[in-house]
């Protein structure tokens, strides 16, 4: 094995603090603050490397940011070479290097790389690398690309982008010598074809009002507004859009996600602190990576309403499944919609008694709803906080570039479905792709006098939900049942028996409980038929947990 020596000695530049807490690489990579993480994304540096040389030198993404989290904190993970998450069975040797003081640091890279290799292996390794805007950002890379250059792999500082598109450049970078590229391999490259499927879907529309996007005061602010560049004029008559950008202060660390961003308004259910939307003006916000979304609107009178990630999914799902009819592809296109225990009641109930399709529950995290929306010809999948895409399959592709329209409204069908798979990011949730999604959808769907974010806010009514963090003694004693999406609980023995028992109380009453993969704490959640139902229901579940 190669490489030991080297990785020993750069290591010392960025050793294991001696005393530090297990470190565990979770649903959302490494995640801490700052301070700690110096070491551990070394050794994620030697992982994309192995990682790489294990798949024949295909690029691996590395990717920097701690999302909604505050500025002081930081996070590292990997990126699969067609843009989707660290395959699950190696995220145990993400954990175990990390945690390898780093005087044993060549010798846990050997036994390593002889289990994953079995034979010698000299592949060239290919990492890219790309950061946000928290100001330890630039060490950290520093700490990766020491361990790359020990590792003798090869690489590309892409700089300060979004999390999503630096999940692009990796499938662009890996697909470039397929009959179908996933694109130019570039940031630019990026919003060019995100602008050219937002062209040719809007071409016959005019969306109506503008759209006011708060961006955290995160990345996301920076992409938003060099891809405005490429968009039409605001009073083009096809496709041109008015689009604000508020907290878009990204030179200031201290206000990132600071009472902005997706995450402070959907846990909150509240405006931004700068929100001054006039009745029905269409508002979201990004999160401080640009991964999730959340849109919201107040009516006269000044009552907020927050549209999430299931009101995105059942708008997409039922926008997408009526187009797929309309360009007469239903019977060769099968759709279907990922949720997980979290999406609200109502929001399920619709989308299989309304729109009659398909819906699969998944245990929380994007990689679980994205592996099983890739298992369906198009496969929307959202997590209620707002992070999710719609996949579309190399069977729907083919059906879509191959049907013949045989009506101009067969063609408009065809040309927008084709368009939505243009702009509609194909590796991970994309705040930006996701809010053309919605502005598509919405473009489409106004016209007769109604508000269409008001219209779309009505399709359903959500069932009062609330969602509890409990501190419990051992999160770890809360364990799921298997093949169940975390709705029931395993451990503590008898505890669910005594929650159905609960449950069975409430009219439309569901409630599950879960350890948290990212806190030291337990989560509640709990709908009804009335608020008031909801609040005595969960005060019960909490007293019998603590
Ligand atoms: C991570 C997940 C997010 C999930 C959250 C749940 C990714 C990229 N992120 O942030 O999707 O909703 O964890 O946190 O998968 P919890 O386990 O603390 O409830
Ligand atoms: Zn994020």
């Amino acid at each position: 094995v190669q490489y030991g020596d080297d990785i020993a000695g750069a290591a010392k530049q960025h050793a294991r603090p001696e005393k530090s807490k297990p470190f565990a690489y979770g649903t959302a990579g490494f995640r801490m603050n700052a301070d700690l993480l110096d070491s551990v994304t070394f050794t994620v540096g030697i992982l994309a490397a192995l990682r790489s040389r294990k798949l024949q030198g295909k690029t691996i993404g590395v990717m920097i940011t701690a999302s909604h989290n505050p500025a002081r904190d930081n996070g590292v993970k990997i990126v699969d070479p067609y843009g989707d998450m660290l395959e699950q069975s190696w995220e145990k040797h993400a954990t175990e290097l990390a945690n390898t003081p780093t005087g044993e640091i060549k010798q846990a890279y050997e036994r390593l790389a002889r289990e994953v290799f079995k034979s010698e292996n000299r592949e060239e390794a290919h990492v890219i690398i790309a950061r946000d805007t928290r100001p330890s950002g630039k060490g950290l890379v520093k700490a990766l690309t020491d361990a790359l250059e020990a590792m003798g792999a090869k690489y590309i500082d892409y700089g300060v982008l979004t999390t999503p598109i630096l999940h692009y450049l990796t499938r662009a970078t890996n697909t470039q010598n397929d009959s179908h590229p996933y694109g130019e391999i570039s940031e630019e490259g990026y919003y060019k074809k995100l602008a050219a499927g937002w062209k040719t879907a809007m071409q016959y529309k005019k969306p109506e009002g503008s759209l006011t996007v708060d961006c955290a005061n995160g990345v996301g602010a920076d992409a938003l507004k060099k891809f405005l560049k490429y968009m039409p004029a605001e009073d083009d008559e096809s496709g041109g859009i008015k689009i604000n950008v508020v907290n878009g202060r990204t030179d200031d660390p201290s206000v990132l996600n600071e009472k902005a961003g997706a995450d402070y308004v959907k846990t909150g259910q509240r405006a931004p602190e700068s929100f001054d939307g006039k009745p029905f003006e269409r508002w979201c916000s990004y999160d401080g990576d640009a991964d999730r979304i959340i849109y919201y609107f107040t009516e006269t009178g000044n009552v907020f309403r927050m549209l999430d990630g299931d009101r995105i999914a059942t708008l997409a799902a039922s926008f997408i499944g009526n187009i797929v009819e309309k360009a007469g592809l239903a019977d060769k296109i099968q759709i279907a919609v990922v949720q997980t225990a979290y999406a609200n009641g109502a929001s399920t109930k619709y989308i299989e008694e309304r729109l009659k399709l398909k819906v699969e529950c998944t245990p929380t995290g994007v990689k679980h709803l994205h592996h099983v929306a890739s298992r369906y010809d198009i496969g929307v999948y959202f997590e209620a906080n707002g992070h999710g895409t719609v996949l579309f399959s190399q069977n729907a592709l083919r059906q879509i570039r191959k049907a013949d329209p045989q009506s101009p409204a067969q063609l408009e069908a065809l040309t927008t479905l084709q368009a939505l798979t243009e702009f509609i990011n194909q590796t991970v949730g994309d705040a930006l792709s996701d809010m053309l999604l919605v502005e598509v959808i919405l473009a489409h769907q106004s016209g007769d006098g109604e508000h269409s974010i008001a219209k779309w806010f009505t399709t359903y009514t959500d069932l009062p939900n609330r969602l509890l963090r409990v501190e419990v003694a051992d999160k770890n004693s809360f364990t799921t049942v298997p093949d169940t999406a975390e709705r029931k609980l395993q451990t503590p023995e008898g505890m669910q028996g005594k929650l159905d028992e609960l449950v069975a109380k409430y009219t439309s009453g569901r409630c599950f409980v879960r350890a948290s993969g990212t806190e030291n704490a337990v989560r509640v959640y709990g709908e009804a038929a009335s608020k008031h139902e909801v609040d005595n229901l969960l005060q019960s579940v909490e007293v019998m947990i603590e």
